[in-house]
């Protein structure tokens, strides 16, 4: 009795990481059934959620359920992904309006504004997102949050030239007063975004205050090409948490 005792537990860092990972599933599988028809023209979120709903979308062309389809990735990561699942790809240079875009989220406040960018590509995927009729969040509830900044870094991609000079300007920022910056480092160098820029992580002790005038405000620095904050864009969140899959909008 006491040896079956002893064997029968499954590790709970095993049974942790299964759950989160099929958490995600769930959330970008039910994206691409809710929100995919077939004429469409589809954006590509980049992460380990959105890498889902790609998935499901090349499954779907694949069993021929779905026909038609071309798609905007938002990284070289997630076109290659598409690529490897035969899904047809075009760009926003001939297909400036998208049906429906669908990424994943760092955080989702309750006004369903986000903090993206924590996987690098917040530049691509704000110019597809902002591109789209239709732009589907997919996310696990560990993303929630009750203010923008809180759960990690703020992230803005800048120009690598004199980067430093950036950084200091950013801290200038009333907007986004008592913040700290870190440029993203990657092994001892500079992380390089898919357009051969930086990320600069803002880092905050409270929920940023105003995210519309700190968006503004960041931007307006010549030395910045896009910041991660993603305000007024989201038609819907997709969010699976362990009492199941739920819709926000
Ligand atoms: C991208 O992937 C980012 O904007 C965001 O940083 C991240 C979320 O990734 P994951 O789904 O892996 O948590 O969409």
């Amino acid at each position: 009795v006491r040896r079956s005792r002893v064997a029968a537990p499954t590790p709970p860092a095993t049974i942790a990481m299964a759950s989160v990972e099929e958490l995600k599933k769930a959330t970008g599988y039910k994206s691409v059934d809710d929100h995919v028809t077939s004429g469409m023209v589809v954006g590509l979120g980049t992460g380990s959620t959105a890498y889902y709903a790609v998935e499901r979308l090349g499954q779907k062309l694949a069993s021929g359920e779905l026909t038609d389809i071309v798609a905007i990735p938002t990284s070289i990561r997630t076109k290659e992904q598409a690529e490897s699942l035969n899904i047809p790809l075009v760009s926003l240079d001939t297909h400036p309006v998208l049906d429906v875009a669908i990424d994943g989220a760092d955080e989702v406040d309750g006004d369903l504004n986000l903090v993206k960018g924590r996987g690098g590509a917040l530049l691509r995927e704000k110019m597809v997102e902002v591109s789209a009729k239709k732009f589907v969040v997919i996310v696990d509830d560990t993303k929630l949050v009750p203010g923008l900044g809180i759960s990690g870094a703020m992230p803005v991609e800048v120009t690598p030239f004199c980067v430093d000079f950036t950084v200091a300007r950013l801290l200038e920022l009333g907007s986004i007063a008592g913040c700290t910056a870190k440029v993203r480092d990657d092994g001892g160098k500079p992380y390089v975004t898919d357009n051969d820029n930086y990320i600069v992580d803002l880092y905050f002790t409270e929920p940023i205050a105003d995210a519309v005038k700190a968006g503004e405000e960041i931007n307006a620095l010549v030395g910045v090409v896009e910041h991660g904050l993603f305000l007024g864009m989201t038609s819907e969140v997709i969010v699976a948490g362990a009492d199941g899959v739920k819709v926000i909008k």
